[in-house]
Order: structure tokens, then sequence, then C-alpha cells
């Protein structure tokens, strides 16, 4: 397995070699790419749009090609400092300044963009989620950060709770049908409205500017809090492991409310004044082969589970299209089954190259770059000024071929600062000194290369979304027919794992298909579609131990047919 090696495809990348990059690397070094570092004056969204049209001469150059199946817009960096700096005037207006939480809740669209960006550059912290979010998950996160603006569509509207949101002042509608609400303000009236200059908020480097919720095995999803320094590290990521140049067209293909759709989506390619594609609507092959094509995409950043959806859909609709602008591919989010890596080359005549991160360390941690060779099923070095290792549970670095946690020396520019309100869980991560936890297990190869092995927790990764099984057994309880619950996830072949359900019922409850298309449905509507389980499998009893806790790692081992393990916690 250690033995197969993709070559470099020859060319000329940023990074030549590894090894003289780690020897020579300063993050120092890279502050001097930023205006800041001679003015002083910081703001990522500054750096990352404002400069581009102001100092470097991009003003016309587009920022992002935009499309869905209903649209098509070209928005140019002058454009996008424009409205960015118009929505920063319309929230300045509406008293919305420093370190307010602003949360995003819409569709891709090119407003979702300007928006985000002025909601940083009026000094803001920007929160984007998903618009698969349902009442729930928007309510228990717009409480948790203490929101006091949102923006969303029509559409998306009646699943914000804002009687029940006291903090929740503004609600600013793309587009509103009918008649405003209280507290409901027209978007695009505003816009119009709003200049279209604007005075950057200034901030310190260690200022936030980013909330991200996402998902622990324990708990309700925590608020990951990043800060304008993460430029840093966008930048240098960006200009090793995507290796941006001037003229490359590059799609990222994950949504706002991931991280990876704000730091390789937004901050990566705009600190690079490099062209974006962002597709809207429905995932098909069909249109993200014409994507590729049509727009002449040279980097294309995706997970493994639309790699696998591609590949199932079958080799003959890439014949058909002309992908030879691609220069490389990306991947993140999930395993990156060597099977794929290979299909990779053949039908792409590119590389896909895996590399590994979260949403806690804000950016790239460990990647394979152009100019190394790739070994299918790795996910290749820690990148330059990083040092990430393998330790064990008291924090000692372990050998090559040991497995164990997955640890990162603190201390890298996009780390995240805060868990939002929760500096117990904060903590928690950083348990063995001065290592920041993964929760992933790897090993090292004696080459230095890094292979996942699985989660250390009981997270669920399905199509690459992190899913907490508390959230989901706390949601199943809710509905009447259940006693108790316990949550996993199940190995698939396209999604990595599915969400399977163990439930008991109430007493005076009967099992039937409608009754278990209702619990679905419940589930979807408290929480979002993809943390609906797939499966659920009723039980008389579930394992509990003897303090009550469900045993997710018996129900796992019931999944696969495995021995059950040590059960002297067992309840009875
Ligand atoms: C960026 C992102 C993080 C978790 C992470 C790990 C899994 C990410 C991976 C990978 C295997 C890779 N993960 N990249 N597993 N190979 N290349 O995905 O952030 O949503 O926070 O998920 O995803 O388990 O701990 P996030």
């Amino acid at each position: 397995m250690h033995g197969e090696v993709i070559q470099p495809i020859p060319g000329n990348h940023n990074m030549t070699s590894y090894e003289e990059a780690c020897a020579n690397f300063r993050w120092e070094d890279v502050e001097k790419e930023f205006s800041w570092y001679t003015t002083g004056k910081v703001n990522i969204a500054y750096e990352a749009v404002d400069r581009n049209v102001l100092e470097k001469g991009l003003g016309d150059k587009v920022c992002l090609y935009y499309s869905d199946p209903k649209r098509s817009e070209e928005v140019t960096y002058r454009q996008m400092m424009e409205r960015s700096n118009q929505f920063a005037n319309v929230l300045k207006k509406y008293g919305i300044g420093k370190g307010e939480r602003v949360f995003i809740f819409m569709p891709r669209s090119p407003e979702l963009y300007a928006s985000f960006l002025g909601i940083i550059k009026s000094g803001g912290i920007a929160g984007p989620l998903f618009e698969a979010f349902m009442e729930g998950a928007v309510k228990d996160r717009l409480a948790d950060a203490e929101a006091i603006a949102i923006i969303t569509t029509p559409a998306l509207r009646n699943r914000i709770p804002k009687e029940e949101l006291p903090h929740l002042k503004h609600i600013f509608i793309v587009d509103p049908q009918g008649e405003l609400g209280e507290g409901e303000i027209d978007w695009r009236a505003e816009m119009a409205e709003a200049s279209t200059s604007f005075d950057t908020v200034w901030v310190d480097r260690e200022d936030p500017m980013l909330l991200l919720y996402t998902s622990g095995s324990t708990g309700k999803p925590k608020g990951v809090l990043h800060v304008h320094n993460g430029m840093i590290q966008h930048y240098q990521t960006g200009k090793w492991v995507l290796d941006f140049q001037a003229d490359d067209i590059y799609w990222c293909t994950a949504d706002p409310g991931w991280v990876t759709g704000i730091s390789y989506g937004v901050w990566a390619p705009y600190l690079h004044g490099v062209s974006s594609v962002i597709r809207g609507g429905r995932f098909s092959p069909r249109d993200w082969y014409k994507t590729l094509q049509d727009k002449k995409v040279t980097i294309w950043y995706s997970a493994p589970t639309a790699f696998r959806m591609l590949m199932s859909a079958g080799d003959d609709i890439i014949a058909e299209h002309d992908l030879s602008n691609l220069r490389h591919i990306l991947s993140v989010g999930e395993p990156l089954n060597p099977e794929v890596v290979r299909w990779g080359e053949r039908v792409f005549n590119v590389r896909i190259h895996d590399n590994w991160w979260m949403t806690e360390t804000g950016g790239q941690v460990i990647s394979n770059y152009p100019c190394m060779p790739i070994k299918p099923g790795s996910m290749g070095k820690p990148f330059p000024g990083i040092h990430a290792a393998i330790v064990d549970d008291k924090g000692n670095e372990l050998p090559p071929l040991q497995m164990g946690n997955l640890a990162i020396r603190a201390g890298w520019p996009s780390m995240m600062r805060q868990i939002w309100n929760n500096p117990k869980r904060y903590e928690d991560y950083f348990r063995l000194e001065g290592w920041y936890v993964s929760g992933d297990s790897a090993y090292m190869d004696e080459e230095g290369y890094f292979w996942f092995q699985g989660r250390v927790d009981d997270v669920i990764n399905t199509s690459g979304e992190r899913v907490g099984p508390f959230e989901v057994e706390s949601r199943l309880v809710e509905h009447p027919a259940i006693a108790e619950a316990g949550v996993i996830g199940k190995p698939d072949p396209v999604r990595g794992e599915v969400i399977k359900a163990f439930i008991a019922l109430r007493e005076g409850y009967t099992w039937t298909d409608e009754l278990r298309d209702e619990i679905v449905q419940f589930v979807k509507t408290g929480l979002a579609a993809h943390a609906a389980p797939r499966e659920i499998e009723v039980r008389d009893k579930l394992p509990k131990t003897r303090s009550g806790k469900i045993m997710r790692r018996v129900l796992k081992a019931w999944e696969l047919g495995l021995p059950t393990g040590d059960l002297s916690t067992l309840e009875d």
C-alpha cells in the first residue's frame, strides 16, 4: 500500500521542493505579503477584495463567475468591493458594527458573498449557515451566538423563529415577497440606497471575523471562532497547495456554510486575485462537467463523496467534455479512496491532491503539493511551518507506523481562537500539553506521509458533513413514539458513512412504515435533511452504561457483526 506513488506533473509550481520549503519557511515572512504589514491597518476583507482593486490593478478582473440553472452573472473585483461596501453601509445604518454576530442563511448567490464581505468590512463576525438547516438548527445557533441580524431569502425566512430569539433585531430579506413583518428589511432596497464607498473598520489581527458551528460527539454544536490573522495561512496554502497562478480559473464546490466554502471558497482565491466559479443548484454530473468545461476550470476543489458520485455516473459523460484545462484537483472532508485517485488520473489526466484539516484548524494542515509525489490513500505531509504528529493519550510523540491521535502543535496562524461561550470545550482540545488534539486517529509512514485511520470519538462523517450523534439522538427522543435512541455512522460506499439509528419504542406504539417516515421527517424538520437517519432499527432495549449512557460502540459492533468487546460497564 505504501509503495504506490504517482509522480508530480511537470510544471512551474510555486513550491519547487517540499523539503526546501520546510527548511527555509517562516510564517513571519508571509506577513510581508499584506498591505497591513506596511500600513498597520488590518481587515481580511480589505486584503481579499479592495486591495486587488486599489493596489493591484485587478478591478476589472472577474472575481466571481456565478451560475445556477436560472441565472448567470459575472462579478468583477471592483463590483465586489462596491457591493460589500454597500452592505457594510447598510449594517452601519442599522447600528450594527464591530464584534456583532450577523448570520447568513441562504443559498449560494452573488448577494451572499457581498453580504459576507460587508459584514467583515464592518468589523462584524459572520455566521454562515447551510441552507439545509431547519428551524431547530437555526434557532440553536442564533441563540448561542446572540446574533443581532441575519440575511436570508423568502423561502427560508419561516425557519427563523424571531419571537424566540430576543437578541435578533433585523432580518434582511433578499427579494422579499409581500408585506414585510416586524424587524424585516428589504435587502435590495437598502443596497440601492447605500453608498458604494465605505471606510473599512480596521481591527486587530486577533479580532474575530467568523463563527462556524460544527458538531462534536456530545452536546449541541459548538461555535468555532476565527480571527483576521488566519489570512496568513489562507494566503500561503493558496500559494503552495492550490498553487494559484494569475490566470487560474478556480472552482471550489463547497458551500459557505462549511469552512471549506469560506477559507478556500473566498479567502484563498481572493487573496491571490484569482477568478472563482460558483455554481448554485443541485448536484448533477452533467452540469458539473459542463461547468468545468465551459468555464475552463484549471483548479478544482471538491470532496470524496462528489468524486464517488461522479465515478458512478460513468466515464462516458466525461469523454463528451473537454476538461483539458484542469491542472490539478483537490479533495477534503473525508478519506479519499486510492481507487478515486487512480480514477482521477485515468479520466482527467491530472492528480487529485488529498488534504486534511478541520473547521477548528481554519486552513489546510496536511496536504499533497503539486511538486511532491503522492501516495494514493495518504493525506500527504504537514504544511511547512506546522508541526503535526501522532501522539499517545499522554501527548508523547509516537514513531512512524504507530497509530495514535493526530495532533498539531498549537499556534498556527488560522487556528480557532475560541469556542463561543464555552471556554471548557475549547480547553479540552488542548488537554495534552501544547497539542491541539484533532479527534482523528492516523499514523505516519517512514517517509513522513500521514494516513487517516478514523475518528477517535463517535462523530459521524456523512458525505463530508460532520454530524454529532448526540444531536440526532436528542431530536429522536423528542418524538412521542421513541423511548430511547442511539445513533451511529454505518459504512457506505458512496457517502463514506450513513446515519443509522437504533431506537426503542414507547409502550403502545407499533413499528410501521408510516411511523418510520414520520420519524425521519421529524428529524429533518428539527435539524436538517442530512442529519436524518437513513436506517432505523427497532430494539426492545438499547445497551447502556450503568450511568445511563447509550453505548454506541456496542451498536456499531452489532451493525458490523463484530464482537462487542468489554461490556463490564453495561447496565445489565
Ligand atoms: C475541512 C473539513 C473535519 C473532519 C476531520 C476528519 C474529516 C477532513 C479529511 C478527513 C480523511 C481527509 N476529514 N479531511 N478525513 N481524510 N483528507 O472537512 O472540516 O467539516 O470540520 O471536518 O473531517 O475526520 O476531523 P470539518
